[in-house]
């Protein structure tokens, strides 16, 4: 038999669809619109693995939804600004720019071999000057509408590359590229005050009813909205009693366990904090304390774990609750300045932080919580404390009460007294845009001495990056090119400097997705028309990596675009899919170095040998593929050797999409057989078929029945499968399916008939999934269109119906017939049906019969 040519046939259809433009999507108000979106990858030069997993995921349901009847908008592009652009010029000698493009052309190539239903007129870049111009003018618009801002912070710098670091760019007090330890900095830097959302940003999330649920609830968690307390403590000298002098007034403190408050066993002071400072100006002791405090960046995580370390202050704080009652005052490392009030109340009892300090400089701890069924007398938080919920103890007029009721009414107290204040608190911070890097948007502002900061007039736009710059020494080439940064101040016309940092490139992904609507469009970031009829997104598909970062700040472009009036929308995206790794078992020589996958063999046994001098390989389990453990197979290779739709296929069939997916080589080979298979029974097949459109025969055979019913189940099976993403289980029924068909071996043309439209059926219900080899066959059984412009094949009803029985319609005890009828179906049903049936009559000849009785789901015996 013919074997599949995947190599040819595939080149061929990708030929055809380009030169048809079948992809491409035109607005057209009279169909529903369908957007599916892959989050655009980085142009790092090659794709991998799960690069091909999330396409072809998108892919699927872009083509299923095509051919469903939707006005479908699948597009792709890049983005293309960020660090490894740079690095590759200070490592490579090569211009960011150029590196950028060939790794784009490179990629480009690689995901049209995988016959992706891509609208590739859309294409952007985000490193494109008609790209980020627009980003640049929406930027001066949230500036004025007070959603941009300059604000002095401590931040985590880098050392090393010379910038500053997001707080998530730091790991384990090193920066993330550089492995250098980040130093505390303040500095001057760009915000997006996505705080000004932070509620709406929250209540909305429990309306993405089409988002995962773990999504929402990392969201909800990142935002971290709490209800607490502030409260006042009056500070004394460390006299007490005769405060020697100057009047420090009252401490603020922000805690979310008011109720914990009769616990509190000292204060704590943030290092950058005002009254430190002012104690530090004649303490060199407290000097050295704050500059190593400065050493640890500032994230929460990396907070969390340092060594807690304290500077006894020469203060006492006064307890607001508890007259005569003082407390030791102390400067604090873990607490940061950014946070509350740059100030805290130590309870040592129930929090792991407070504990470890009052462990160390020996303060009391006090417990104020116990489970419900402890005994007061006997529970200790001595070893350890206890965070949990429970009853309030040791604590005057809360005795007894729940810790929820405890904060209420404790709040009511201090407010009542003038002590405190409640409060609602976010954990979520604004959005520290500012990068000291040169391969990014640069940020649209002009400094001049006279005038300030000043916006770069629109006309001015965009502010192009200049290309004449160099990598030989760290820092921002921006900064130090000779001529870039100096221009007049477009409002006195005097010496001015241009801003030098650059957009953090989140930014450029927080509404690409909306350019993609009108991707030419010139005069604003995109046709208030086009977008109108496109956006939302229906279906966006990503990482998992990127629920919180990307999502939010997405959420939070859609907000102020629409704060500045520039749409209606509050969410960018209506559902959204999380999937799972690619992964792959390791390999180690016995020198312990790691061997990439095509560099082992496994020998009949099953043992794995390293191909080149059959030494032993160890064998680890299947992770992640990464390079650094060189797990990573190349879809390069796999495109070559097996074709696009063997990957695609086997991509969708090994696991559920949300889950890790394991890439072995016999998965993949036996994808391939699969293909192969249906190739051989389709071309045996259509030799023998009635040719297309031959009418439907008036009666079936029961094979033929069972065949047709097979096929109608699989649509129906399919459809919905593909509408829930449960690819794999879509793909298990194809494969059902294709034993079916190929068990059907007969001469009859009714037969004949049914195999044809299980066929066809087949082969559209795969056009999603394996599109070079379903338009192939396709056109083997005689079809002129495109499968690509076909509808989605309709399942007929009457061979839905699940269980059916074969019912005897005996007359007089003698078999006359059968009948087909549902399981279960009524007596009266199933007696009507069998009086109906022309070979009863025929044996009834005019008689009227006396009785019936129906034996259900097995016998009709008329009497006569
Ligand atoms: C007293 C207390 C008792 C606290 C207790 C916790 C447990 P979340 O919930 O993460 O928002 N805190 C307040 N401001 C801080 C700062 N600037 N730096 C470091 N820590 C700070 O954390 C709020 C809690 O973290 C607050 O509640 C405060 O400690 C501390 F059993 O107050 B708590
Ligand atoms: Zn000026």
């Amino acid at each position: 038999p013919a074997r599949y040519n995947f190599r040819e046939t595939e080149a061929k259809w990708q030929k055809a669809w380009e030169e048809r433009q079948t992809f491409h999507a035109r607005m057209d108000k009279a169909r529903p619109k369908y957007y599916v979106l892959e989050m655009f990858p980085y142009p790092s030069g090659r794709i991998h693995m799960g690069h091909v997993r999330n396409y072809t995921q998108g892919d699927v349901i872009a083509r299923y939804k095509r051919a469903r009847g939707f006005n479908v908008l699948h597009p792709m592009g890049w983005d293309a600004f960020g660090l490894p652009a740079e690095n590759a010029a200070m490592e490579k000698k090569v211009h960011p720019k150029k590196w950028t493009y060939e790794n784009i052309a490179a990629m480009k190539k690689q995901l049209k071999s995988m016959g992706l239903s891509l609208d590739w007129s859309r294409e952007i870049a985000t490193c494109d000057p008609t790209y980020y111009r627009h980003q640049q003018k929406m930027f001066l618009d949230f500036w004025k509408a007070g959603l941009a801002y300059r604000k002095e912070a401590w931040v985590n710098w880098d050392p090393v590359d010379n910038t500053v670091l997001a707080n998530e760019q730091v790991i384990e007090g090193k920066g993330w590229r550089t492995g250098a330890p980040v130093e505390r900095r303040k500095l001057t830097q760009w915000n997006l005050k996505i705080t000004h959302f932070a509620d709406e940003l929250l209540e909305r999330l429990d309306t993405l009813d089409r988002w995962p649920e773990k999504v929402r609830l990392m969201q909800a968690n990142w935002i971290g909205k709490s209800r607490g307390a502030r409260v006042f403590w009056q500070l004394t000298d460390a006299s007490g009693a005769a405060p020697s002098g100057k009047d420090w007034g009252k401490l603020e403190i922000f805690t979310t366990r008011p109720d914990t408050l009769y616990g509190a066993s000292f204060a704590a002071l943030s290092p950058e904090h005002p009254i430190v400072a002012e104690l530090a100006e004649t303490d060199p002791g407290l000097q050295h304390f704050v500059a190593e405090c400065r050493k640890t960046g500032t994230a929460a995580a990396e907070v969390e774990t340092a060594e807690k370390i304290g500077y006894k202050l020469p203060l006492l704080a006064k307890h607001p609750l508890m007259p005569g009652k003082t407390m030791p005052v102390y400067a604090a490392n873990f607490v940061l300045m950014e946070y509350g009030t740059g100030a805290i109340f130590g309870c040592p009892g129930h929090d792991e932080r407070d504990h470890e300090f009052a462990t160390k400089y020996g303060l009391p701890i006090i417990p104020v919580v116990m489970p419900e069924d402890a005994d007061a007398k006997s529970f200790s938080v001595a070893n350890e404390p206890f965070v949990e919920d429970g009853v309030i103890i040791n604590s005057d007029f809360l005795d007894g009460l729940t810790v929820e009721d405890a904060k209420i009414k404790v709040i009511e107290r201090l407010e009542e007294m003038g002590v405190g204040k409640g409060t609602t608190q976010y954990r979520l911070r604004d959005w520290l845009v500012s990068r000291q890097r040169y391969w990014g948007c640069p940020i649209p502002a002009i400094h001049c001495e006279k005038c300030g900061v000043v916006p770069v007039p629109e006309k001015d736009l965009p502010v192009e990056l200049p290309e004449d710059v160099t990598f030989d020494r760290p820092g921002n080439p921006l900064d130090r090119h000779p001529t870039w940064k100096h221009v007049a101040c477009p409002t006195c016309g005097g010496a001015a400097r241009r801003e030098t940092d650059t957009f953090d490139t989140f930014i450029d992904s927080s509404w690409y997705f909306d350019r993609f609507t009108s991707p030419k469009f010139a005069t604003a970031p995109f046709d208030r028309e086009e977008n109108h009829y496109w956006m939302p997104v229906d279906q966006y598909i990503g990482g998992v990596e990127h629920a919180i970062l990307h999502l939010l700040y997405s959420r939070f472009w859609t907000r102020a675009m629409r704060d500045v009036q520039m749409t209606s929308r509050d969410e960018p995206f209506d559902g959204l899919f999380t999937q799972g790794m690619v992964c792959h078992e390791t390999y180690r020589a016995a020198d312990g170095s790691w061997l990439l996958p095509e560099e082992v063999e496994r020998l009949d046994g099953g043992k794995v040998v390293r191909a080149s001098d059959k030494s032993p390989v160890e064998v680890g389990r299947s992770e992640k593929m990464s390079k650094s453990k060189k797990n990573v197979v190349d879809p390069d290779q796999i495109i070559h050797d097996y074709g696009a739709d063997t990957a695609r296929w086997f991509m969708l069939s090994d696991s559920p999409p949300e889950r890790d997916l394991e890439w072995t080589e016999a998965g993949v080979t036996g994808a391939w057989r699969f293909q192969q298979r249906l190739f051989r029974i389709a071309s045996e097949a259509v030799a023998e078929l009635p040719a297309a459109g031959t009418p439907k025969p008036a009666s079936f055979s029961d094979a033929a029945t069972a065949l047709r019913r097979a096929a109608h189940k699989t649509i129906a099976g399919v459809s919905a499968d593909i509408e829930a993403f449960h690819f794999n289980k879509a793909v298990a029924r194809l494969y059902e399916l294709a034993s079916t068909i190929d068990g059907l071996k007969s001469k009859d043309a009714a037969d004949k008939w049914a195999k044809r439209e299980a066929l066809e059926i087949f082969v559209r219900l795969t056009g999603p999934m394996t599109p070079h080899l379903a338009e192939e066959l396709w056109q083997a059984l005689g079809h002129k269109s495109l499968l690509a412009d076909s509808p989605w094949p309709l399942a007929e009803d009457a061979l839905l119906v699940d269980d059916t029985v074969t019912v005897a319609v005996q007359l007089n005890g003698k078999l006359r017939g059968t009948l087909q009828l549902a399981k279960d179906a009524p007596k009266e049903e199933a007696e009507k049906a069998a009086l109906a049936l022309p070979e009863l009559a025929r044996g009834l000849d005019g008689k009227t019969p006396k009785r019936v009785i129906v034996v259900p789901n097995r016998i009709v015996n008329v009497v006569a």
